[in-house]
């Protein structure tokens, strides 16, 4: 923890912080149970890439089921980032591929810096992605984008990944977790209900048709200023006692 901003560090640098079952296991633990003062959380790797993807070392011959099975578990355990408690901020550099790359797509907001590089080698290894990629990535980058990487092999450098869509943030190299932590640190010291709402409620609403969007919009947004925290936060503002939006 610093302060109430949970790190969590994919650590076996040796294999690029290849996903192995039981690191899916981790992950999953790690975000059901995060303590209790979090109120924001940060994922980056250990050494020169964020992640290679899923641990190929353990692709074995499995039959429909057992594949199913193991898709499912990513999905459990990537859910566990994107619909836990807190947000996340994922530190991105190196390589960004494959599982790494649905990982990384499964929290909030990604910060990338200059040695990050985007590939979906799934296609040119004969599979297909199965840790939710093909939910969270087109939304992204767009299904165009996806279905090119995947079938020609495409990277993608940090520049060109940002303007893409798949990070919010391009820093030097070397910078992106202490951008990471900076970012989670001002998400942390937002007020409770608003990070709940732009969690759980945005990207619902942002799937519903129109009306019905409207109306989960008028119900979240009615709830998020009921809460005394918010009527606070107004006071202040009113009162001068808040920061007002400075222009950049
Ligand atoms: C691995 C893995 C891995 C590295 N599984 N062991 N992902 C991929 O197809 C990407 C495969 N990896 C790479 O392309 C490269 O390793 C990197 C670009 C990420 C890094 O290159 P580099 O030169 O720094 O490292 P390296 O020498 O390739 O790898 C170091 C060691 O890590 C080496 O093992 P060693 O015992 O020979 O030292 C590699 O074998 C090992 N390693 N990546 C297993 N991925 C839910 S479905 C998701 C489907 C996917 O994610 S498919 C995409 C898989």
């Amino acid at each position: 923890m610093q302060d109430t901003v949970a790190v969590v560090t994919l650590r076996r640098p040796a294999k690029r912080n290849a996903l192995s079952d039981g690191l899916i296991a981790a992950l999953r633990d790690t975000f059901q149970n995060l303590p209790p003062e979090a109120r924001a959380a940060v994922i980056a790797g250990e050494g020169d890439h964020f992640c290679a993807g899923l641990d190929l070392s353990e692709l074995r011959e499995r039959n429909a089921g057992e594949g199913m099975h193991h898709s499912r578990s990513w999905h459990v355990a990537l859910d566990a980032v994107q619909q836990g408690p807190v947000p996340v901020v994922a530190a991105l550099h190196g390589a960004v591929v494959g599982g790494g790359l649905e990982l990384a797509a499964a929290a909030h907001i990604r910060v990338a810096d200059e040695s990050t590089f985007y590939a979906l080698p799934e296609g040119t290894r004969g599979i297909f992605v199965g840790g939710g990629g093909s939910v969270r990535i087109p939304r992204l980058i767009g299904v165009a984008r996806m279905t090119d990487m995947m079938l020609t092999g495409r990277v993608y450098n940090a520049t060109d990944g940002e303007r893409a869509g798949f990070a919010q943030y391009l820093v030097p190299a070397g910078q992106s977790l202490e951008k990471a932590l900076e970012l989670a640190t001002r998400m942390a010291g937002n007020a409770p209900l608003t990070n709940y709402a732009l969690m759980h409620a945005l990207p619902r609403i942002a799937e519903q048709p129109a009306d019905h969007g409207f109306f989960t919009e008028a119900l979240m947004s009615s709830i998020a200023q009921s809460a005394p925290e918010a009527k606070e936060r107004v006071r202040a503002f009113l009162e001068g006692k808040a920061a007002k939006v400075q222009k950049q």
